[in-house]
């Protein structure tokens, strides 16, 4: 299996003043690329993960050869991460999230204010590069985390709807070190239909599960 690099839904352009075309051009056609690029390398003389998907990979590392599996951790990582960032971001437009999705929310975290200052509390506290994450548990219930690097949520059981990249990358060239200023702007351009949608699509899928 080839990995290819997602096409953006929006232009580089789309998502300014709150991020900038030239930060999301360099950070989808150069990082992102990149980690696709690697990813292919590794895995090319690997037949036998014909048919497995990137998550089932990473759930089950140690079936892969030692000396790659730091980098398989990585950059797999890598391309899950930020094609997860892309699709759940778009031009600011005010969206709002789904009211079951809504709902999911007030009852894990008592109000969707203070869902956004526990997840900031993630974010900020998140030292050196890695990522904030809202997700759902085996459960079905939501919840803030961060992981370091590009560690995907599933290696740790939890599926991701909402990732912030934390990564100086994703914000340097505006920001520079003024990180909570990019944490604090990035909510504009967070497309809550995507967000809502997924949502929905992983709790069905957690309860399909746990009837099965
Ligand atoms: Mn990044």
């Amino acid at each position: 299996m080839i990995y290819r690099l997602p096409t953006l839904a929006y232009k580089y352009d789309a998502l300014e003043p709150y991020i900038d075309a030239k930060t999301m051009e360099l950070h989808h056609s150069r990082h992102h690329a990149g980690y696709i690029d690697n990813l292919n390398l590794l895995l090319k003389d690997l037949d036998r993960l014909a048919g497995k998907n990137l998550e089932e990979i990473l759930a089950d590392i140690a079936m892969l050869p030692e000396d790659i599996r730091q980098g398989v951790r990585n950059n797999a990582g890598g391309h899950l991460c930020h094609s997860l960032f892309w699709h759940i971001l778009g031009p600011p437009r005010n969206t709002e999230p789904s009211e079951p999705f809504l709902a999911a929310i007030e009852s894990a975290f008592g109000g969707f204010a203070r869902f956004k200052e526990m997840f900031e509390d993630q974010a900020t506290h998140r030292f050196g590069s890695g990522w904030a994450w809202l997700c759902l548990d085996s459960k079905g219930q939501l919840e803030t985390l961060s992981t370091p690097n590009q560690d995907w949520p599933m290696m740790l059981g939890y599926r991701p709807v909402l990732g912030l990249d934390l990564w100086e990358h994703a914000y340097y060239l505006k920001y520079q070190d003024r990180r909570a200023d990019y944490i604090a702007a990035w909510w504009n351009v967070v497309d809550w239909q995507s967000v809502s949608s997924l949502y929905t699509h992983l709790a069905e899928a957690t309860v399909g599960a746990k009837h099965r």
